[in-house]
């Protein structure tokens, strides 16, 4: 698949620091160490509705590791799935009575927009489920020729015993991997599974559903998480330096990714750090598209509101926490939008080395963006309070909010 337009980079003085950022599985921060290119899988989107303030906050956290590591002079290497088949877009597009691929596409394009507007650099590789099942099917072979993997009714499971590893992503205790199991797309009551928290890598072919050509494995579609193993071990290789999405996905999505993984090559780890933004909610809830309770980039967008604003508001929290987007948390990024766009459209100003300093430590210090505001807020009411001589600062402190930020002032 296409992604998005990239929007410009602007070059910096001086160089940034190595990220040091926390890591789910050890619970602790990493000091990650890339090689010349860095190596990144963010979880995509599944395309059955627009993108919401929790979507765009967690895409903001992995955007700003890209700027980061652009800051530290490397190429980065980023890869994002689209997963364009799986039950809940299915789903969606029987309730409506609507084809399922129209409606993929339709919302693929909509979170095109919606990244582009927000200034969210675009992966290198962007791959839908769709076209990754010529290469999650002999993954899904190996992985039964191996004894990974076994058959239940036509369908294949993958067994997690076959991974000494499971477990080590989350580190929940097994009741709280089965509960959050049911909760989240699998289906450990199903009678016959050698372990009830043993994930589906091929459906058979259902009646009225899609199904493709699966080799040995007969006509039927990929399970969820060998979607994105494929896509990552097919652009990246194991031991790429994160794997990123919301804490909603560090089970059973990111465990049982590193576990097919790690079974299929022997090696470990999958990731170098599992990284989780938290949950953004909605009057007291998570918000999401089975809820219902959202509040949409595009919506925000058609009522006029500048997407630097919508980006502010979104840098304003740490990503790790979880927060309630209000209409108050838009108002402050406004305002504040209003005052730094104010203070870089004169000439010259208070010296900007140690902003875009502050910024940068900010940022590699487990991206705290919220600090990095506040040191740009600092900078902008000196200028509105006693100005400065440094000819050309506000251009600097512009083009350093653009970079490391994404914000274009
Ligand atoms: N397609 C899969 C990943 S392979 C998926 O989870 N799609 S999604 O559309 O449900 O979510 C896309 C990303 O947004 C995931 O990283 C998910 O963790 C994140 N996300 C979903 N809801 C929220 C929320 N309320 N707050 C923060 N992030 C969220
Ligand atoms: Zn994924």
């Amino acid at each position: 698949m296409y992604a998005w337009p990239a929007s410009e980079v602007p070059a910096l003085p001086g160089s940034g620091r190595d990220l040091r950022i926390h890591d789910t599985s050890t619970d602790g921060r990493v000091t990650l160490e890339p090689g010349p290119v860095a190596r990144i899988y963010v979880c995509g989107i599944t395309p059955y509705d627009a993108t919401h303030m929790g979507h765009a906050a967690t895409y903001n956290a992995f955007d700003l590791v890209q700027r980061v590591w652009l800051d530290t002079k490397r190429q980065v290497q980023y890869v994002q799935n689209v997963t364009d088949v799986d039950d809940p877009l299915l789903e969606r597009a029987r309730r409506d009575g609507e084809d399922w691929v129209g409606l993929a596409e339709r919302e693929t394009a909509l979170f095109r927009e919606d990244m582009t507007a927000l200034r969210m650099l675009p992966p290198q590789h962007y791959i839908g489920a769709v076209e990754a099942i010529p290469g999650i099917v002999p993954l899904v072979e190996r992985l039964r020729d191996a004894g990974a993997a076994y058959e239940l009714d036509g369908d294949v499971y993958f067994s997690v015993a076959a991974d000494p590893h499971f477990g080590e992503v989350s580190r929940l205790d097994t009741e709280a991997m089965r509960l959050l199991s049911a909760e989240r797309g699998g289906d450990p009551d199903r009678p016959g599974k050698k372990n009830p928290l043993d994930p589906i890598l091929w459906l058979a072919a259902r009646p009225g559903e899609p199904s493709w050509d699966g080799g040995t494995l007969g006509p039927g579609r990929p399970g969820w998480h060998i979607e994105c193993v494929a896509i990552a071990l097919d652009h990246l290789g194991m031991g790429f330096d994160v794997q990123g999405g919301g804490s909603d996905l560090a089970f059973p999505h990111h465990e049982m990714g590193a576990s097919h993984a790690q079974a299929l090559t022997g090696e470990h780890p999958f990731a170098r750090a599992y990284v989780h933004a938290g949950m953004v909610g909605l009057g007291g809830e998570k918000m999401s598209k089975s809820k219902g309770n959202l509040v949409f980039v595009s919506t925000l967008r058609r009522e006029g509101v500048d997407p630097a604003a919508i980006r502010l508001a979104l840098l304003a929290h740490h990503y790790r926490s979880d927060w309630e987007w209000t209409d108050a948390v838009l108002q402050e990024a406004v305002e504040r939008l209003a005052r730094w766009r104010a203070a870089v459209s004169r000439p010259d100003g208070p010296p900007s080395d140690a902003v875009v300093e502050e910024i940068r430590e900010a940022l590699a210090d487990d991206l705290d963006a919220p600090a990095a505001l506040v040191a740009v807020d600092r900078w902008a009411a000196l200028q509105q309070s006693a100005g400065g001589t440094d000819e050309g600062a506000p251009g600097v402190v512009s083009r350093a909010v653009d970079a490391l930020l994404g914000v274009a002032l």
